[in-house]
């Protein structure tokens, strides 16, 4: 059993550590957030992945986890820090060479490093091998480099990092199959080796191919409210087709990982990345659109209120990074709309999540951002008694038309193709 350092304690840096704890690795976990630290030694890392506190509970108690701020002495290090994109849409790196630089301190020879953080092509060869040998150590020939991209959808991360394959790209031969030889300890999918410059562009093309077929289903779902169609019928029939597999329409694309690494394609060769570019440029205009829609129903009246029906960037889950709902909230303040956020899972955002009985009293309108299972059994007649105006806007396919309808509510599905008549 090896000595693991798991650097980044996020969601794909914590549920790895755990994993390598709970196959009989000794690991230490490290994350420069004192906070985290302190929430995961308390066996809640607030973060309601299924699973992640069952499973971190055993491995604290047995000991085969332990957590702090500090990088210590191993002879495997894994970093799962964030590669942010700044406002310019150039990648930082900057939490990715400081991890570097805090293994370069403990490094010895023959330890091998590996990189699950997303990052542009070329880095694993260049900047993060340059700073490990700040050790004094060479990359190849006395320790192991291997970049491991992780693969795992939020909400169904614990299934998905024993279950999906991996690709595995050392910097050279040596590398990639003692990187493999690690991850063969709990993944049960296909490990697919290959060299590191072909590992980060796999793991960017995966969220580019989402993020591109994402722009091209918003692109029809507005050329279908123009033309008077209802998109979700044709993705409906055009999905019967055996090579057709158009993606869903709705407010935006979220998280922090799906608007992101498109940017790392555009950074590294704009050029060739024009499709690419212009994918992000629609799936960033979807909330202008919505926001367009609400103001266009509701017309020239004072002092108009709106309630948001979710903040999470996806169904179902806390996170809330990059939602949508952000960008809408402000294309509405723009409109002079005052604008209330309710969502079931998001604490944190701004502005401040409030009830859905509070978003909804007194609002014109309430559009539902999220489709979160809990929305599916919402009650018309609830709506009636707080709203001032009977308005619903779904940006997505989960409420009834009918039955709001029939409760006296001007119903608009986004994408239907009935919201220009
Ligand atoms: N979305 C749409 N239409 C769709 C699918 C998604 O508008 O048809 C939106 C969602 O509402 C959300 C955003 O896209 O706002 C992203 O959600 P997602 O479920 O597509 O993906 P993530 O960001 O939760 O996770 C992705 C996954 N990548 C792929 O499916 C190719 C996951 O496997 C990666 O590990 C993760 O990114 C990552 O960390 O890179």
């Amino acid at each position: 059993m090896s000595n693991i350092n798991v650097i980044g304690l996020g969601y794909v840096g914590l549920p790895t550590a755990v994993m390598f704890a709970s196959k009989g690795h000794n690991v230490h976990g490290v994350d420069s957030n004192s906070v985290v630290v302190t929430d995961i030694q308390s066996g809640n890392p607030g973060n309601n992945e299924p699973y992640l506190n069952e499973l971190l509970g055993k491995v604290l108690q047995n000991g085969q986890l332990t957590v702090s701020t500090s990088v210590s002495a191993a002879n495997i290090f894994v970093i799962a820090v964030p590669t942010p994109i700044e406002t310019n849409r150039t990648p930082n790196l900057e939490p990715v060479i400081e991890a570097c630089r805090a293994i370069a301190g403990h490094i010895t020879k023959d330890d091998l490093v590996i990189v699950e953080s997303t990052v542009a092509p070329g880095t694993i060869r260049n900047e993060i091998a340059a700073t490990l040998e700040e050790s004094g150590l060479k990359a190849g020939r006395d320790f192991s480099l291997a970049y491991c991209p992780e693969r795992v959808l939020p909400g169904n991360v614990f299934k998905e990092i024993v279950e999906n394959d991996r690709i595995i790209g050392g910097i050279d031969k040596k590398s990639t199959l003692r990187a493999a030889d690690l991850y063969r300890s709990f993944v049960t999918g296909d490990l697919h080796k290959t060299d590191a410059s072909t590992a980060e562009v796999v793991k960017l093309a995966e969220n580019t191919y989402r993020d591109v077929n994402i722009a091209l289903a918003n692109s029809l779902a507005n050329l279908s409210e123009s033309v008077g169609v209802n998109i979700w019928t044709v993705l409906e029939m055009a999905n019967r087709h055996p090579r057709v597999n158009l993606h869903t329409p709705g407010a935006g694309v979220g998280g922090h990982c799906i608007p992101v690494d498109p940017w790392f394609l555009v950074h590294a060769d704009p050029e060739s990345s024009a499709l690419i570019k212009a994918s992000r440029d629609v799936n960033d205009g979807q909330p202008r659109i919505i926001a367009s829609m609400a103001s266009r129903v509701l017309g020239p009246v004072k002092n108009g209120r709106i309630a948001i029906l979710g903040a999470a960037y996806k169904p179902n889950v806390t996170d809330a990074r990059e939602s949508p709902t952000t960008e809408l909230v402000s294309r509405l303040n723009d409109d002079d709309l005052s604008v209330a956020v309710s969502d079931p899972y998001v604490t944190s955002f701004v502005p401040k999540i409030v009830s859905l009985e509070t978003a909804l009293r007194d609002a014109d309108i309430a559009i539902l951002v999220v489709g979160h299972s809990e929305y599916s059994h919402l009650e018309p007649s609830s709506f009636a008694k707080l709203m001032r105006g009977r308005v619903i806007i779904d940006t997505t396919t989960t409420l009834n038309r009918e039955l709001w309808e029939k409760t006296g509510f001007t119903f608009l599905r986004y994408g239907d193709g009935q919201s220009n008549r």
